[in-house]
């Protein structure tokens, strides 16, 4: 039986406080995994954001019978050639390793490279309806890496990406801003007449 429920199907908590307030219109109630006891752990082991993204949300409706929506997304940084990408929550040698070790180790990485350092974060949505289909949606967001990190807010790589029309990290955004203007709210802003179609029926 379909819900008015809609299961944010990430481990992450950067992006379920985001999708938490991405979503708050839509007319579904929002839960977490942990809210329902779920502890999934999904392969990444596609070869484009739109199969991890549809993995992952499959999986998710099919352990909880909700309706499911997964964020498969990443930064891709053209003097890097397009590196981390898909692989951004993984980027680097270490295991175990921080999301400040991965930002260290980018700027590393691009420190003999002439600047600026253009780049984009991509968010790539999918949702899927227990036992029917999956639907998928995406978005971008387009500024550049900078060597020193600025900002305490957000996750992942968002103290080191300038957005250089406002001369601030996507860490010195406030909530509410970062989610007018992000890969993730353009590809959530693509995903609402999916989620009102369904939430009619
Ligand atoms: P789930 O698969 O459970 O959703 P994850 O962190 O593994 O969580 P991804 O495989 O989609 O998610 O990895 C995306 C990575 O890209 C994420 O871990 C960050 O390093 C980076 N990233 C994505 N969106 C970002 C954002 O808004 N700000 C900063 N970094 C971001």
């Amino acid at each position: 039986m379909i819900t008015n429920k809609l299961l944010i199907a990430t481990n992450n908590k950067g992006k379920v406080k985001e999708l938490q307030d991405l979503l708050k219109d839509t007319g579904f109630e929002l839960v977490t995994p942990a809210e329902i006891n779920l502890n999934l752990e999904v392969e990444e082991d596609g070869a484009t954001y739109s199969e991890n993204a549809a993995k992952k949300a499959i999986a998710f409706a099919q352990a909880s019978g909700l309706i499911s929506l997964a964020d498969d997304s990443g930064l891709e940084v053209d003097a890097l050639d397009g590196a981390p990408g898909l692989y951004s929550a993984r980027y680097h040698p270490k295991p175990g390793a921080s999301d400040a070790d991965r930002r260290a180790y980018m700027v590393e990485n691009l420190k003999d490279k002439p600047r600026p350092w253009t780049a984009h974060f991509h968010a790539t949505i999918a949702i899927a309806i227990p036992e029917e289909d999956v639907q998928i949606v995406d978005g971008n967001c387009y500024g550049e890496i900078i060597p020193e990190e600025r900002g305490t807010g957000g996750f992942g790589y968002d103290p080191i990406f300038l957005l250089p029309e406002l001369n601030k990290t996507m860490a010195e955004l406030e909530m509410d801003e970062k989610n007018r203007l992000s890969h993730r709210a353009k590809a959530v802003m693509n995903a609402i007449p999916i989620l009102k179609k369904i939430s009619i029926g």
